[in-house]
């Protein structure tokens, strides 16, 4: 068997998601940055060829809701990945520690029981300008990575077919 070049693959290379299908679940909390999250999200998959009706997005009331609205689409529809998109902004409790690591652990968890890309688009910020700066602000938009990131999965996963 003829030795891959391994150095012509392309980070940069985003597959097309012409045939893949999608869930998105955003958090109501700080929705005007979940929302531009989401926006982002969906902008980007129909850049690289999704379809409208490819596309479904629902929401919850906080991001720590976020993999029981994942679990929907997993067992309720037949998207190929879904984008869970939130934004947890550190208070003077410790409810920002609890409600990360509720949706770090439930979408690791959802990875591995479906067998399905769960992409983790949650923000996790000091404060509120932190947050606007990665939802469409200096440092670009993470729902956009999101939307990038749930593509390649479903590409590789569908590689091995
Ligand atoms: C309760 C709460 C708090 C304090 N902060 C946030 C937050 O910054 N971002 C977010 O998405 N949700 C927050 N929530 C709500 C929780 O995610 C959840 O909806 C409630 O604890 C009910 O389960």
């Amino acid at each position: 068997m003829a030795t891959k070049d391994l150095s012509a693959y392309d980070i940069n290379s985003v597959p097309s998601a012409e045939n893949m299908k999608f869930g998105i679940v955003v958090a109501e909390w700080n929705l005007q940055i979940t929302g531009a999250l989401a926006n982002g999200a969906v902008e980007t998959l129909k850049k690289h060829g999704a379809t409208d009706s490819n596309i479904k997005v629902k929401y919850v009331p906080g991001t720590f809701e976020l993999p029981l609205g994942g679990q929907f689409f997993a067992e309720l529809d037949n998207v190929d990945a879904v984008i869970l998109l939130g934004c947890v902004i550190q208070g003077e409790t410790r409810h920002f520690d609890y409600i990360c690591e509720g949706v770090t652990q439930g979408t690791k968890d959802l990875n591995l029981k479906y067998n399905k890309p769960f992409i983790f688009g949650v923000l996790t910020t000091e404060n509120e300008q932190q947050a606007l700066d990665r939802a469409g602000g200096i440092h670009g938009n993470k729902g956009d990575e999101a939307a990038v990131t749930a593509i390649k999965m479903v590409d590789l996963q569908q590689s091995f077919n």
